[in-house]
């Protein structure tokens, strides 16, 4: 594509759900939290303001009227992509598509963050769609679920104003995480683990045989008993061969930080397995080599 067409494409695009196809509340959605096109869009990075201004951390979930949907039991919420989200396996940690919701780690120390559980974590089901008719259910995922989002890397936990550096929603957390890994941990843990990523539920098409999606479906099943929330879906964005600290070079520091973790990938990056196989290696230092700027 040539230069001009690329800047004109990013300018018309953006990798988050861009329609409601459809909505039904179900019984019981949250008073209030039933404009469906807050899932449209970037998830919420501030969160309260003219009521409670706080930035959006692991440990404060934004709350807001035009932040969330809510899906009561019974209820679904159908949104599109303009552009197909694929399954790409040289995505970061193999993610194609990340779900946020409004779930939030409990400060078991507040105000200093330490994860003691979470909360309004609520479930919910996802299914995809090539053409929004024939469905596709995303086993294992529970959509309203960790991770909780963050909005800015260098915010504290209950900062009362935006950040200046803005996390990464089209990058996911490390899928090998659980919630135990963090259990009893502290902001500055979490803050390694998450490293730029914005959170969210980190999805991976692979399982589902399809190689692109234009839809997704969450739903409250009937016999569920809470009412999921959502603000947003994300399609992640592939990462550059070779460049480990995704600053759009490739180059030493890149090598130099595959190097320095050469073995099995740690949890959470650096970002230097390029063959989907959680392992640091030759076969990734020759992936540098072979994409030097
Ligand atoms: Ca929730
Ligand atoms: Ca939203
Ligand atoms: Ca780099
Ligand atoms: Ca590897």
């Amino acid at each position: 594509m040539p230069t001009t067409s690329l800047i004109v494409f990013a300018l018309l695009t953006n990798p988050f759900a861009d329609s409601v196809i459809s909505y039904d509340a179900g019984t019981g959605a949250t008073d209030g939290y039933t404009d469906p096109t807050a899932a449209i869009g970037e998830p919420t990075r501030f969160t309260g303001e003219g009521v409670w201004p706080s930035v959006v951390s692991q440990f404060n979930p934004p709350f807001m009227t035009n932040e969330l949907v809510s899906i009561g039991i019974g209820g679904e919420l159908v949104l599109s992509f303009n552009e197909p989200v694929l399954d790409d396996p040289t995505n970061p940690f193999g993610i194609d598509l990340i779900v946020f919701g409004n779930t939030g780690f409990i400060d078991g120390s507040w105000p200093s963050g330490v994860v003691d559980g979470m909360f309004s974590n609520d479930g919910g089901q996802l299914e995809v769609s090539t053409d929004g008719e024939t469905w596709v259910l995303v086993e294992g995922i529970s959509v309203d679920d960790a991770w909780p989002t963050c909005g800015f890397v260098d915010s504290g936990i209950y900062d009362d104003i935006p950040g200046n550096e803005t996390t990464n929603f089209t990058l996911s957390i490390d899928p090998r995480l659980t919630v135990d890994h963090v259990n009893g941990q502290g902001f500055a843990a979490l803050h390694n683990y998450y490293s730029t990523s914005g959170g969210g539920v980190p999805v991976d098409l692979a399982s589902t045989g399809l190689a692109s999606i234009s839809f997704v479906r969450i739903t409250a099943s009937p016999n569920a008993e809470l009412s999921p929330e959502i603000d947003g879906v994300s399609d992640v964005a592939p990462q550059m061969p070779g460049d480990v600290d995704m600053n759009g070079v490739v180059n030493v520091s890149d090598l130099l930080e595959a190097v320095a973790n050469f073995g099995a990938m740690p949890l959470g990056g650096p970002l230097a397995d390029f063959n989907g196989d959680f392992m640091i290696d030759v076969s990734d230092l020759l992936t540098i080599i072979g994409n030097w700027s």
